[in-house]
């Protein structure tokens, strides 16, 4: 090769050389690719490059779908739901034994208000005719004679208590009914000298006559009501009149 076959190879060299952009294309411009170009040979390829990023996702496919798999296992029971609405109301029934039932009540109630009725107008003539009426109690005697237990005994037995004075009234209507000697419904067998009434409490009203109680002799725990209405001391175990106190 001549020395002027490569001047333009060292002319396009120096031009570069001036590491100016404008000279550069100038020069690619002026100088002519035979010159500048070295004849190469093609290299292998390169190195694959690195992985692009991930694309949308794509449209469902239009394959043909799979049969479908056997059912699942069963699952828990689910909670308890809450109480439905009452139903409509029913058809009203045939009378039943409860009707009957229900009549056969009615009739006794009304039998039970004419009794109620026959029983008051049998208290007001045995108040007219057998006691003596004060306040809301009614006084009754059988006009027997006996020990204080026996005159508690009948008057429980009748629904009643032995004739108890609580006030000077009540004390008169006694006196008044009794044609004798009778016991009170007032003693002292707890404690002896503190008198208190056989269906409980202390005494609110006394009628003593002079220097009683005394608790005479062997002791006197139960009272007595005498003909003037005074009070005495006396044993339980003797006999007098049994009265007995009913409400009104
Ligand atoms: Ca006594
Ligand atoms: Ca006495």
């Amino acid at each position: 090769m001549s020395l002027f076959s490569s001047l333009p190879v060292l002319l396009c060299v120096m031009t570069v050389s001036f590491s100016n952009t404008k000279a550069i294309e100038d020069a690619q411009k002026t100088c002519p690719v035979v010159a500048c170009a070295i004849p190469v040979t093609n290299g292998t390829p390169g190195r694959d490059g690195r992985d692009g990023p991930k694309g949308e996702k794509g449209e469902p496919g239009q394959g043909l779908r799979g049969s479908q798999g056997p059912p699942g296992k069963m699952g828990p029971p689910g909670n308890i739901g809450n109480p439905g609405l009452p139903g409509p109301r029913g058809y009203k029934g045939d009378r039943g034994a409860s009707s009957v039932a229900e009549a056969k009540l009615a009739s006794l109630e009304g039998q039970i208000r004419n009794l109620r009725s026959e029983l008051d107008h049998v208290k007001k003539l045995q108040t007219f005719s057998l006691g003596k009426k004060s306040g809301k109690k009614l006084y009754v005697t059988n006009g027997e004679k006996m020990p204080f237990s026996s005159v508690k005994a009948l008057c429980t037995a009748l629904g009643a208590t032995v004739a108890t004075p609580k006030n000077a009234e009540e004390n008169k209507a006694i006196q008044d009914m009794a044609p004798d000697t009778a016991f009170l419904g007032i003693t002292d067998e707890v404690t002896e000298g503190q008198f208190m009434y056989v269906t409980g409490g202390r005494l609110g009203y006394s009628n003593w006559k002079k220097n009683e109680p005394n608790n005479h002799g062997s002791g006197e725990d139960c009272v007595l009501l005498l003909p003037d209405g005074l009070w005495n001391d006396i044993s339980c175990s003797s006999s007098f009149l049994a009265i007995c106190e009913f409400p009104a």
